[in-house]
């Protein structure tokens, strides 16, 4: 019998949570065409230019000034899934505080990283197609090739990272082999 890497289940770190099938198909269709009515801008990371193209509403961090900048208010089409994500995570609506739409070109990646210090939970929703998601531990000392986690992320799925995934380990995503939309929803630390 052929087994693939994603045959098994991985073991997820203490708070990474992963759930398929959290989207119907038409609540993706839905959502892509929304999408697709907005211009997403280059995403400039200091004086480099990421491959991927992104959109923030809400409350976003700025990596030049090291701070929370206020954005523009979460339009009107994507509140159904906030409320939908609030009741899944049994939380607030109001505690959602960022949304960013990032589409990644084939090819295009984000690197290994854990989040800006004032957000808590992390939430992501994948459209259009699978992504291969990594998790290691942040420590260098424990970054050992059979420590890296790697998870199938399913298109229409949720996941969310909060505690100790949120603070001991680093994420990033391989190249992607089909254009890809991430919806990452941020909370922030004390419900600020
Ligand atoms: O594409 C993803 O699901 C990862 C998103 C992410 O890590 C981020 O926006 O910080």
């Amino acid at each position: 019998m052929n087994t693939t890497l994603f045959d098994i289940s991985p073991v997820l770190p203490p708070g990474f949570h992963y759930q398929k099938d959290f989207l119907t198909k038409e609540e993706e269709s839905f959502l892509i065409n929304s999408i697709q009515q907005y211009d997403l801008q280059s995403m400039k990371f200091h004086q480099y230019v990421a491959k991927r193209n992104v959109l923030s509403f809400g409350k976003g961090w700025s990596f030049t000034e090291q701070r929370l900048v206020e954005g523009k208010g979460i339009p009107s089409e994507f509140h159904f899934l906030i409320d939908k994500i609030a009741a899944q995570l049994k939380i607030r609506k109001e505690q959602i505080a960022q949304f960013l739409i990032t589409e990644y070109p084939i090819g295009a990646v984000i690197n290994w990283h854990r989040d800006a210090p004032p957000f808590d939970i992390i939430i992501g929703i994948s459209l259009m197609a699978d992504c291969n998601f990594k998790l290691r531990p942040h420590e260098k000392q424990k970054q050992t090739r059979s420590a890296t986690i790697n998870l199938e992320v399913q298109r229409r799925s949720i996941y969310y990272i909060k505690d100790e995934a949120k603070a001991e380990w680093q994420h990033c995503t391989a190249p992607t082999n089909h254009v890809r939309y991430s919806l990452t929803f941020r909370t922030l630390k004390n419900n600020l």
